[in-house]
């Protein structure tokens, strides 16, 4: 008799992961199960990110997975972070926003690259949700062309003296530090700025209609004095921000799985049930077709992002190839959520149903960490040897 397969891993992806691997995925699915789904759609309806969960997020090893253990974190591999990423998106996109951030955005560029005071400083209270962080790299002249950069960083002294503002930033108003990229005589660099230095001001982004469970913040630098104790010294040049994108882009190639999902098996129960014209929903050629075909691309998803994962973890995953997934994998999710909302009907425009909350999500996701366009034009880099950009 034929096995009836898992219309959300119609592959069997999960049988190519490992024990310790399948145990994460469960333990973070449980989480998201059981406290997440309850209040998430309540959350974005207020624009309310719910920072009540921080400490099991943290108590989780969810913050700074991959950082080794020394550092009072988790050790796991990176495709063991991209099943965070994935089952914390299937709740929520804000949610896997907040831990990207705070995991490949600020954890990331410390431990890379830091001092040895400075990862001692910050890992273990990062790792254990005590300190927040925040990536100030956007500007609100443009995004996508972040060597444009106008924030500055002057020495003085034994100090340096910041002055600029960044936008679209995630945690702004939640963070204790901001991870700030600025440009100095030696070219762009980074700086560990606490969010209660004299002339630092977090402004909260209202009206947002994506990502309404998460906190997005204008930072605006005024004269801010930090030490110089407070630079991370082993990087200089747009190198720095853009190896710590790559972290994040790769868990975000994760992340829309879990949202895509999340809207397919919402479609799947609800056209089951619906009867319309004598039959179910789930009955029609058309119905069942778009679903195949959300269940096509999914697939393929998955087997990207761990191929990708697996490339990671020995050392050989290139930017081009993160590119290639973020741009394929928030594509995919964004026209799944979108063609499930229209196949739940007028029911699909409340926040009752999943597939509206994923799909205006999506909106940013599909947009921050380097947009669409950004991606396939480093992809034509690629396949070219032609800056188009
Ligand atoms: P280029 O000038 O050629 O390169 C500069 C240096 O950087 C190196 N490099 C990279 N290193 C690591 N990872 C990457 N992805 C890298 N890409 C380039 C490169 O080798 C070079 O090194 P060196 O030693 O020669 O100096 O820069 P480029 O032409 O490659 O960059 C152009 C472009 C457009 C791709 C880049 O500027 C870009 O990616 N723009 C998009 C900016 C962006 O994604 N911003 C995101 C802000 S953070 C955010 O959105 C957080 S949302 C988080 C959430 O809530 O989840
Ligand atoms: P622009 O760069 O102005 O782009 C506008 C349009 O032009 C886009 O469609 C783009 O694809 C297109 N475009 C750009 N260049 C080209 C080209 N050469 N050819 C053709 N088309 C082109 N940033 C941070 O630093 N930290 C954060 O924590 C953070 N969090 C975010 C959270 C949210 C909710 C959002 C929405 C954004 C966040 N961002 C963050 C900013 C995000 O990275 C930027 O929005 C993104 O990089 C795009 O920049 P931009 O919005 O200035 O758009």
């Amino acid at each position: 008799m034929a096995v009836r397969l898992d219309p959300l891993d119609l592959y069997d992806v999960r049988s190519l992961l490992t024990d310790e691997e399948r145990m994460v995925q469960d333990a973070v699915g449980r989480f998201v199960d059981e406290k997440v789904l309850p209040i998430i759609g309540d959350c974005f309806d207020q624009g309310r990110f719910p920072k009540e969960l921080i400490p099991e997020i943290a108590s989780l090893g969810l913050l700074g997975a991959t950082i080794p253990e020394q550092y009072g974190c988790a050790g796991m591999n990176g495709v063991s972070y991209g099943l965070i990423c994935q089952e914390l998106e299937r709740g929520d996109s804000g949610l896997r926003s907040f831990a990207s951030v705070q995991s490949s955005l600020c954890m990331y560029p410390i431990y890379a690259y830091g001092t040895e005071e400075q990862k001692m400083q910050y890992l273990p209270k990062m790792a254990a949700g005590e300190i927040i962080g925040c990536f100030g790299l956007t500007e609100p002249h443009g995004g996508s062309d972040p060597a444009n950069m106008k924030t500055n960083a002057k020495k003085d002294g034994g100090d340096w003296v910041i002055n600029g503002a960044k936008m679209w930033i995630t945690n702004g108003n939640l963070a204790h530090i901001a991870i700030i990229w600025a440009q100095t005589e030696d070219g762009i660099q980074g700086f560990i700025v606490p969010t209660d230095t004299a002339g630092f001001t977090a402004q909260e982004v209202h009206k947002k209609m994506s990502l309404r469970a998460s906190v997005t913040s204008a930072l605006f630098f005024d004269n801010v004095r930090v030490p110089e104790a407070n630079r991370l010294p082993n990087v200089k040049g747009l190198k720095g921000p853009l190896g710590c994108l790559t972290q994040a882009r790769y868990g975000i190639t994760w992340g829309p799985i879990g949202a895509a999902q999340a809207c397919l098996k919402e479609v799947l129960d609800y056209t089951a049930e619906r009867v319309l014209f004598g039959r179910p929903l789930s009955a029609n050629q058309a119905v069942q077709i778009k679903m195949a075909d959300m269940a096509r691309r999914i697939t393929s998803a998955q087997l990207l992002s761990l191929q990708l994962g697996r490339l990671k973890d020995a050392g050989k995953m290139q930017p081009t190839q993160v590119s290639l997934a973020k741009w394929n994998n928030c594509r995919m999710a964004i026209d799944i959520a979108r063609e499930c909302r229209d196949i739940l009907g007028g029911a699909g425009i409340t926040t009752e149903h999943t597939a509206i909350r994923h799909a205006l999500n999506l909106e940013s996701v599909i947009t921050y960490e380097g947009t669409e366009t950004v991606h396939q034009l480093v992809v034509g880099r690629e396949l070219t040897g032609i800056n188009a950009f």
